[in-house]
């Protein structure tokens, strides 16, 4: 086999590379190998191999191309991604497993052959920061150019690492067959996770989510080695917020697509990460948290002047941007709501569209509402001056948001941190499109990690509890809620996230006080009307306080129910957990018998 590059594999010196090229190169058969380190030039090929390839397409602003997936490959495939266990490994309800030995027996005879008259792709990356104790080095082989011009964007270069190195996550990937640069043999679609070796293979997709190995396969080996050696691996934005000439940060948990790119970019803060940070505790025993990425996949549609300024800003010029699934006509890329109207025919993710078209009875949209817009953090206005610091930054609050259109207030604080853990943990969201499946479902969704979860539940809330009862200073615990409704209308306008997140800097820093109620703490309304008044300039009226943080005991109850029975069946839940849950019950039942089914936050005063 000639390998293009091979100079560059002979210099990392590094057997383990070597035998892993070996083993995949008889495997995949593929008609070459090119190798790539970290330079210009090797990032440049790739951008034009996507290209060649037909799997990019330029459009009109410089830098800016179109990248499109099979309609049946718009989200992460929840079913076809497994856990490989071995015979005996019990990983609880929420993780789809397979067995170790037919899995991979599976997975190798879909994998044989299957970059025959392709060019096999291989490159190194770093996870989280360079020369710092969060970086993780990743080895990736692929034949989609597409796959590694995103990670290219998303993640750190990392060829020099693997000098001497034999300790590294490994991602194998291809397309398959593909036409006009699309994959086509969608059915055949697997991702399976290897968490004994390392190493994910991921066969039959390009959809970021499924192919991208740093991605959100990472994540998940991740998650199983964070929870060996006692730090958290989190689907966690990281951000600062700015206050009175200070910056503090905050990670949030929100589930795919439901307000957590827009809340790592709120106007005035800036931004380290909108998707995976990895955190650990310092020595002077605060929570130290890093983005494992330097770019963001976010979802595209709803980006408009008006909500996201910023983002808008940034996609409408010249830079580096893969746009994938949204409209094309006269190489102008057009999506959802994005504060115009869009042509009534250009091409997207189904081939040449027209407004009104339907396919299966359905009527194809205009744009994916999970298309998405793939770019590097150090583009963006905003970006914090942290982003890549070694040492990460100090966390000093975790958010928990859901989708959740009736029970839970907008905003709320834990009574303490295993108080958190419990509501980090019963966290229920409605289902989005960024995953496959039916939307507008309710679905527990613990620390909004569940669909990457690849150590049981009991584990993964035993070390949460464990983190932050080893820390002097653990981060204070919200969680918040963007989307109630009242007769079908939205409560909150979007921009509202600002004012919470406002007031969470300030508790951080005791400069508000907040009310007790069965759930946690709510911000007084004096507090909430002036920030409102001073960030907007907009006045928030009692009724609006008593709308919004309303205490709803009866639907509250129904929902720990639902958390309950959910628990009922995972083992080795803490017991920490099951106490939390019965004094919030007992709270909430006390509370409904003496003030009711819906309580004015006025009478926790
Ligand atoms: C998400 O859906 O949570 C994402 C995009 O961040 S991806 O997981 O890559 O589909
Ligand atoms: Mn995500």
């Amino acid at each position: 086999m000639n390998i293009n590059g091979s100079e560059k594999l002979a210099s990392l010196k590094n057997k383990k590379v070597e035998k892993i090229l070996d083993e995949y190169i008889t495997l995949l058969k593929p008609a070459s190998v090119t190798i790539l380190n970290d330079s210009e030039k090797d990032q440049e090929y790739i951008k034009q191999l996507a290209v060649k390839n037909n799997e990019e397409k330029p459009l009109k602003m410089e830098g800016h191309t179109i990248h499109y997936d099979s309609p049946k490959d718009q989200g992460r495939d929840l079913v076809n991604t497994r856990v490989l266990v071995k015979p005996g490994v019990q990983l609880g309800k929420a993780i789809k497993t397979t067995d170790r030995e037919e899995g991979l027996k599976e997975v190798f005879e879909i994998m044989d052959g299957i970059m025959e008259g392709k060019e096999m792709l291989v490159k190194f990356y770093c996870l989280g920061p360079h020369n710092s104790k969060f970086s993780l080095p990743a080895m990736q082989i692929t034949d989609s150019a597409y796959v590694l011009h995103s990670e290219d964007i998303l993640y750190r270069q990392g060829f020099d690492m693997f000098k001497e190195l034999d300790d590294f996550f490994l991602f194998v990937h291809s397309a398959g067959k593909l036409e006009n640069g699309v994959c086509v043999d969608i059915d055949k679609r697997r991702v399976y996770m290897d968490l004994d070796e390392e190493r994910v293979f991921t066969v039959n997709n390009q959809y970021a989510g499924n192919s991208v190995g740093l991605k959100k396969l990472a994540l998940r080996l991740a998650i199983s080695k964070a929870n060996k050696e006692d730090w958290l691996c989190e689907h966690m934005f990281l951000m600062g917020a700015k206050r009175k000439g200070r910056i503090t940060y905050f990670t949030g948990a929100f589930p795919s697509a439901c307000g957590k790119t827009s809340t790592a970019m709120i106007p005035g803060q800036s931004i380290i990460g909108d998707d995976i940070a990895y955190i650990r505790p310092d020595e002077e025993g605060y929570a130290r948290g890093v983005n494992v990425e330097q770019g963001i996949f976010g979802i595209i549609a709803d980006v408009n002047p008006k909500d996201d300024p910023l983002i808008y800003k940034t996609l409408t010029s010249p830079r580096e941007i893969i746009f994938s699934n949204v409209l094309v006509q006269e190489d102008i890329p057009y999506w959802l709501n994005m504060g115009k109207d869009l042509p009534s025919e250009g091409t997207n993710f189904i081939g040449k569209w027209k407004k009104g078209m339907t396919v299966d009875g359905k009527e194809v949209l205009a744009a994916h509402k999970n298309a998405r817009f793939c770019l590097r953090i150090s583009e963006l206005e905003n970006v914090d001056e942290n982003l890549h610091n070694p040492e990460g930054v100090r966390i000093r609050g975790f958010i928990y948001g859901g989708r959740d259109s009736d029970t839970n207030p907008p905003l709320l604080q834990s009574l303490s941190w295993a108080h958190g853990v419990y509501i980090g943990a019963s966290v229920e969201s409605e289902t989005t499109a960024a995953a496959l499946g039916k939307e507008g479902v309710r679905k527990h969704n613990p620390m909004s990690n569940v669909e990457f979860l690849v150590v049981p539940l009991g584990v993964y809330i035993e070390n949460h509890l464990k983190f932050g009862e080893g820390l002097d200073v653990p981060p204070l615990i919200f969680s918040t809620n963007y989307f109630l409704k009242e007769d079908g209308e939205f409560l909150n306008a979007k921009t509202d996230k600002k004012v919470w997140l406002m007031w969470m800097e300030g508790r951080v820093h005791e400069e508000f006080g907040a009310l007790e109620t069965p759930i946690g703490f709510i911000p007084k309304y004096e507090d909430l009307k002036k920030l409102f008044e001073m960030v907007f300039s907009k006045a928030y009226t009692k009724n609006n306080y008593e709308e919004q943080f309303s205490i709803k005991t009866g639907k509250l109850l129904e929902r720990l129910d639902r958390i309950e029975e959910i628990y009922k069946v995972e083992e080795d839940i803490p017991q920490m957990f099951h106490d939390h849950l019965e004094q919030q019950r007992e709270r909430l039942k006390d509370a409904q018998k003496k003030l009711g089914d819906v309580i004015s936050p006025f009478k926790f005063e």
